[in-house]
């Protein structure tokens, strides 16, 4: 496949963002360079996963960009209403036990990527490793995008199914999905799975994220919510 062609697949699984975030102008450039320095450098064959599919993850970021932390710099700040408020690193997360769940992923707009291997901490093992408050109802996810928010109450954060991903598919949670560590919210549409996650707050009731003062459900389960039909994850 000859670069040009690359460039042209990559482009156009870009143009499958919709609403979420169509990536414009000068900043499409820097994407793509970034994207296909990504495919170059640590990807050469893996191709596929980016050509738009039915099936295939497309990639969103309402920044038009994709903002980006080392393993080795990351830390996660977990505070608010917790004993013991603190920062995580790459390797203090790698160290808690680890969960791996094998499930879909689905977007509101539509397409769903089935089977995919997930691999993190149980968001309930790193509120219990931090202690939380009598009080403390709810969580405030941030993007270090700067701009993305999310929430979720406290009974949600505590199922089995939701957790502080850092692997996926077998490989460490790349720059495009939300690396080095990403949520993911099992049962719910993919816009409660904050990417490029920076902290989590404890707080004392919900505060809608980014999509849900823009119109989409607070609670967002699959299947349930948001007006759509979908077979639940
Ligand atoms: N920081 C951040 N997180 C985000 C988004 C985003 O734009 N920025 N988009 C959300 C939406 S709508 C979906 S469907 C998934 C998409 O994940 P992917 O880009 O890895 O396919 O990320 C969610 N998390
Ligand atoms: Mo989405």
């Amino acid at each position: 496949m000859t670069e040009r062609a690359v460039g042209r697949r990559v482009f156009l699984g870009m143009l499958g963002l919709g609403a979420a975030g169509v990536l414009t102008g000068a900043r499409i450039q820097n994407a793509m360079s970034k994207v296909l320095g990504q495919l170059t450098a640590h990807d050469p064959t893996g191709l596929s996963t980016y050509i738009p599919a039915a099936g295939r993850f497309r990639i969103y970021s309402v920044t038009n960009s994709l903002p980006h932390r080392s393993d080795a710099e990351y830390q996660l700040t977990v505070g608010g209403m917790v004993e013991r408020p603190m920062q995580l690193s790459f390797a203090d997360l790698k160290a808690l036990p680890a969960t791996h769940l094998v499930k879909d992923f689905q977007c509101v707009t539509g397409w769903r990527v089935a089977g995919v291997k997930w691999t993190g901490v149980l968001l309930s093992d790193v509120l219990d490793h931090v202690g939380v408050k009598p009080g403390g109802k709810a969580l405030l996810f941030k993007s270090f995008d700067g701009q993305y928010t999310e929430s979720l109450t406290m009974t949600q954060a505590r199922r089995p199914d939701v957790i502080v991903a850092y692997a996926m598919d077998g490989d460490t949670v790349s720059q495009m999905h939300g690396g080095p560590v990403r949520m993911y919210i099992a049962p719910m549409y993919g816009y409660k799975s904050t990417k490029w996650l920076a902290s989590i707050e404890v707080v004392n009731d919900v505060i809608p994220g980014y999509w849900e003062v823009r119109g989409y459900d607070v609670d967002a389960w699959i299947g349930h919510s948001n007006g759509r039909s979908d077979q639940p994850v």
